[in-house]
């Protein structure tokens, strides 16, 4: 079905690749936005991108940027595509206090930019828009669980630059007729998660304590909760979101909730190692109950100005609207995240690229 031609901003990410592959195999024909770096990004999607001399490969990138606003025309207008998922994002939360304007420019105004692309091209009727909102946005929660109905109250320069960006893509949907939805979700992890978000960072320090090559892990708000599902799951909340007849707004999650702390114990159980917990605050210590070494240590400069302490979102309305629920659970999760991590530093130690 070409006829069926999406545009992903973010296709180099860790939503973006699994977005891009579930397209694919939908028959979509699918164009993805990328950043120009010194070294190579595209780690996540090597193995769906085709060299660019063959001709009527269903997958294309484009050099841009969401803080340029006539690149985004012009690939919105080169592209034509019938659906954009509008994913790309200075994604994590504490760098959004270091970089805080930039990251109100790329995740706010970036929104903006590509909906007035569509506006200006006069694709109102003929293009479905994704926005890639955030469980962020209840931040101090007022109630739980989190549902589409409980107020926002954003904690972060990330989410007040979400919060802008969910509210510009309701206001384009009212004023202009688009077909413009937010899907409102949830963490999400896998094993192509980035290296700093804490499960990715858990499991990849299991991996390299479990094989000797790393001494311990240290981590901030280890009290901190978290309702997180597998990113595959996600991405095709994120699919069926614009396949409705109306645009809507939806909460996508597991309904669970669990701690740093808990996601931390699971992670090194699933190479072995039973964790004890002893001291308190910042004087919290992980020991390996075999051994009594100290594994993993709490260190302050994790910690963030403004926290957000408990997420656990009620995806009811997906449920019954969508017919979505996450299928991966918290323990399939850790466990392949870990078994990702410890393979590739077998991988790794024997020399073979990862
Ligand atoms: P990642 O950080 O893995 O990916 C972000 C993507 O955005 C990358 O492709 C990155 O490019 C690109 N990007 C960053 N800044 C810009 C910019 N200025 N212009 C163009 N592209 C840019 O995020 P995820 O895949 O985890 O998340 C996808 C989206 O969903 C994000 O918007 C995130 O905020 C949101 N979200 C994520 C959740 C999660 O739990 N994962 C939950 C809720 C919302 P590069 O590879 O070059 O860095
Ligand atoms: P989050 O994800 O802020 O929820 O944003 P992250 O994994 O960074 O933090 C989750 C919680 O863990 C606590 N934490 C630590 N976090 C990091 N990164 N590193 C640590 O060492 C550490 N120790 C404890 C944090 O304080 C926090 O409470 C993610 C991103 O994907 C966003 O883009 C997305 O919108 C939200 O999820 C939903």
């Amino acid at each position: 079905m070409a006829d069926r031609i999406a545009l992903i901003t973010g296709i180099t990410g860790q939503d973006g690749a699994y977005l891009a592959e579930l397209l694919l195999a939908k028959g979509y024909v699918v164009h993805g936005l990328r950043r120009r770096s010194s070294s190579f990004n595209t780690g996540r999607i090597d193995h769906i991108v085709h060299d660019p001399h063959e001709t009527g490969v269903p997958l294309t990138l484009h050099y841009g940027d969401l803080t340029d606003s006539t690149n985004l025309l012009r690939v919105v207008q080169e592209v034509r595509p019938t659906e954009i998922y509008n994913l790309a994002a200075q994604s994590h939360v504490a760098v959004s206090f270091e970089s805080p304007e930039y990251t109100g420019n790329a995740d706010g105004l970036g929104t903006l930019r590509l909906l007035e692309a569509i506006r200006t091209l006069g694709l109102e009727k003929q293009v479905r828009f994704y926005q890639a909102s955030t469980s962020e946005l209840y931040g101090l929660v007022q109630e739980t669980p989190q549902r589409e109905t409980t107020p926002f109250y954003p904690r972060s320069p990330y989410a007040v630059a979400k919060l802008y960006a969910y509210w510009i893509t309701v206001n384009y949907r009212e004023a202009y007729g688009i077909h413009a939805s937010n899907g409102i979700l949830f963490n999400h992890e896998s094993p192509l998660r980035g290296e700093t978000f804490v499960t990715r960072k858990i499991t990849r320090a299991v991996a390299g304590i479990a094989a000797g090559v790393q001494s311990k892990l240290f981590l901030g708000n280890l009290d901190a909760r978290r309702d997180w599902g597998h990113a595959r799951d996600y991405v095709e909340g994120m699919w069926r979101i614009l396949q409705q007849d109306e645009p809507d707004d939806y909460v996508l999650a597991t309904g669970e909730t669990r701690t740093v702390r808990e996601f931390t114990e699971r992670a090194f159980a699933r190479a072995g190692i039973t964790l004890a917990w002893h001291g308190e605050g910042v004087d919290e210590k992980g020991t390996d109950v075999a051994s009594g070494r100290v594994l993993v240590e709490v260190d302050p400069r994790y910690f963030r100005p403004t926290e957000v302490h408990l997420l656990q979102g009620d995806p009811s309305k997906a449920r019954e609207r969508l017919g979505w629920r996450h299928q991966v659970t918290f323990e399939q999760l850790v466990n392949e995240m870990v078994d990702a991590d410890m393979a590739a530093v077998r991988r790794h130690n024997a020399g073979v690229p990862t």
